[in-house]
């Protein structure tokens, strides 16, 4: 049994971050058995950050990882039949998510002030709600540098989104009417695009990237054909 650690159910998906969600994706499409662990804390994570999993005593952080240790571990190839170059636009389009349009989400939930709040008490629940606002700022400016760092939070919060939007319309564009991003089957490139399109398509927050994966009907139309696949079963 593995247990991949994340953080708790949040906005309609199972798991608050998008790369979570990306990681129990992966766990289904490789037909594994595993169970859902939340945690409220990456520090002792050994990246500093979730998800992870624990397979027979072995730790294996970050999703990408997670999807390497599966193939191998288990013998599965979730790009089965594709060819490497079929392979290298969707692994292109996997980094624009989790490189760049991550960050517009972040920028939604942590840096738009319209919806830090209703983030804060949400994720932060298990905090008193005495200590909450301190604590939870303390972590909120810790992210903030890091987005400054990185660069990406060196932008507006409307170039933020403006480059959200631009991904989202790429995304779009690429899948076309296709149901999965290589065709009528589900890759591992979907277990990312999937887990990431469906965080924003749900998240509550009126954004100009919800209303762009919003207004595109491809989009929101395989944001539900992925959580219908991979995680309406799960009681969260
Ligand atoms: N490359 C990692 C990214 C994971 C990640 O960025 N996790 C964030 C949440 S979305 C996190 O745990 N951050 C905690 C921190 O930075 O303190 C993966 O693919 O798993």
């Amino acid at each position: 049994m593995i247990d991949l650690q994340t953080y708790r159910a949040a906005f309609g998906q199972p798991t608050a971050t998008p790369f979570g969600v990306k990681a129990l994706i992966l766990l289904q499409m490789a037909g594994v058995e595993h169970r859902t662990v939340y945690q409220d804390d990456p520090r002792k994570a050994p990246k500093g950050k979730l998800p992870l999993i624990v397979d027979d005593g072995e730790t294996v952080a970050d999703s990408t990882f997670i999807r390497h240790h599966l193939e191998r571990k288990y013998g599965v190839d979730l790009d089965a039949g594709l060819s490497a170059e079929a392979r290298a636009i969707p692994l292109a389009f996997q980094r624009l998510a989790e490189e760049s349009l991550y960050w517009s989400i972040v920028a939604a939930r942590w840096v738009d002030q319209a919806n830090w709040p209703t983030l804060r008490d949400r994720i932060f629940q298990p905090i008193p709600k005495l200590v909450r606002p301190l604590i939870a700022g303390h972590i909120r400016k810790s992210l903030l540098r890091d987005m400054r760092g990185h660069g990406a939070g060196r932008h507006t919060l409307a170039e933020q989104y403006q480059i959200g939007v631009d991904n989202l319309r790429a995304i779009s564009d690429w899948l076309g009417d296709k149901p999965y991003m290589h065709g009528p089957e589900p890759t591992a490139v979907d277990a990312s695009i999937g887990a990431f399109v469906a965080s924003v398509v749900g998240e509550p927050f009126d954004t100009p990237i919800r209303k762009a994966a919003r207004a595109a009907p491809n989009l929101a139309a395989y944001a539900d054909r992925i959580s219908q696949k991979y995680y309406t079963s799960y009681e969260y």
